[in-house]
């Protein structure tokens, strides 16, 4: 269907009204998320077709040992008016943070809306769950954690852990574990989909429902369960400092003249070079440039990876997994200039359907400005020898 097929078309008009956004924002969204997920050329046109008339997968969300971040970070979001899209792509028909009704009343909606989508609901599940002590840690309604995600598991269609917490244990999980904090894979003895980060970025968690909603299955993953469109690409591949780590140039500590400059963070104990995510191209909170814990200044601390993040001490070196310095690199010196938004990224994917990390990268690259290095080497250009990173 031609663009602007799509766009006159009946559903889309009524998506309109239904969700306060004009049809160009709506279009460019789903654009967005195709090139995220690196489909093909014509699938956004097949995402906002589902969008906008499949009839919404009932989703019964499950909230564990956690601080409630996810679902934080879900609503959050402001672009364009991303909880309003969330909310109405699916039927949240449980969810403890979100409903009005309380006690034995939620409880019946959860069982009823198993009951009426038995085989055809999708299962979010955000927390961990406690398993010493026979689970009397996290008790809902009077039932474990455990007993409660088995239940709500056997008759989904499909069950997706939410943050780090549900992915792997997360914060819960921290040593000494005292409540034996696990895995929602691990309760349920199968490896299922991951988004991990505390919190997760949204619109990973919206494509791949958005995936699920479109073609009837979840995207594909590793062999974490990640989905492979978010989380294939080190962090370190795609940061906006990573000039200054080839050059050698490292903020020491925190408030010095390299991290004032916005030097590289790997000797504050970034996490990047050994953490799967697609942070630095997608960003956060939809207010543009540099809004990811490495553009702010904090070294990321490996928040999506198992073994990394709440197990490795925050400061602690990175493992440079497939990275090294080169030693005669030309100084790069680069200068910000305001950047693209997610939404940017719909330029990209209605001109090439391009892949995923190249289509962000291109966008986020659509606001940066790239000048010369200075005329005289300073004291800094000294440092750079002597600071370079020991693989
Ligand atoms: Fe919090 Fe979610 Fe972290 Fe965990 O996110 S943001 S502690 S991943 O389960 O609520
Ligand atoms: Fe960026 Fe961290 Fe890699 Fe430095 S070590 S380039 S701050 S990801
Ligand atoms: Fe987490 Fe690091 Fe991204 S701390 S949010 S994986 S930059």
């Amino acid at each position: 269907m031609s663009e602007k097929k799509i766009e006159s078309s009946e559903n889309i008009v009524m998506l309109e009204n239904r969700l306060g956004i004009s049809r160009r924002s709506f279009l460019q969204l789903c654009a967005a998320m195709a090139a995220t997920m690196g489909l093909p050329p014509g699938a956004d046109a097949a995402i906002a077709a589902a969008v906008a008339s499949k009839k919404r997968p009932s989703v019964i969300w499950l909230h564990f040992q956690e601080c409630t971040g996810c679902t934080e970070s879900l609503l959050r979001a402001e672009h364009p008016t991303l909880e309003k899209l969330i909310l109405d792509v699916i039927s949240l028909d449980y969810h403890e943070t979100l409903f009005a009704a309380a006690g034995h009343q939620v409880e019946a909606a959860r069982r009823l809306a198993m009951k009426e989508n038995k085989g055809k609901y999708l299962l979010v599940v955000e927390g961990a769950i406690p398993t010493k002590d026979k689970g009397i840690y996290c008790k809902i309604g009077g039932q474990t954690a455990i007993d409660m995600l088995k239940e709500c598991a056997a008759d989904a269609a499909a069950v997706v852990a939410i943050g780090s917490c549900s992915s792997w244990g997360g914060m819960p999980s921290t040593g000494p574990n005292p409540t034996g904090s696990s895995s929602a894979s691990e309760v349920l003895g199968k490896v299922i989909p991951n988004i991990p980060g505390c919190p997760p970025n949204p619109y990973n968690f919206l494509s791949t429902v958005v995936h699920f909603l479109t073609f009837g299955k979840l995207p594909e993953v590793d062999h974490l369960g990640r989905p492979k469109f978010a989380y294939s690409r080190l962090i370190h591949e795609n940061c906006e400092r990573r000039a200054h780590f080839d050059a050698g140039r490292f903020a020491m500590e925190f408030g010095d003249e390299g991290h004032r400059k916005g030097y590289c963070l790997y000797k504050l104990g970034c996490k990047g070079p050994e953490t799967y995510a697609n942070c630095p191209s997608i960003l956060f909170g939809d207010v543009g440039n540099a809004s990811w814990p490495v553009g702010t200044g904090h070294p990321c601390i490996g928040c999506t990876e198992k073994g990394i993040g709440f197990t490795k001490p925050i400061h602690a070196l990175a493992d440079l997994k497939n990275v090294v310095p080169p030693l005669g690199f030309p100084r790069i010196v680069e200068e910000q200039g305001s950047g693209a938004t997610i939404a940017s990224v719909a330029v990209v994917a209605a001109a090439a359907g391009a892949a995923v990390g190249a289509a962000a990268a291109m966008a986020k690259n659509l606001g940066q400005v790239t000048v010369p290095p200075p005329e005289k080497s300073d004291k800094t250009e000294g440092k750079t020898k002597t600071e370079r990173a020991e693989p």
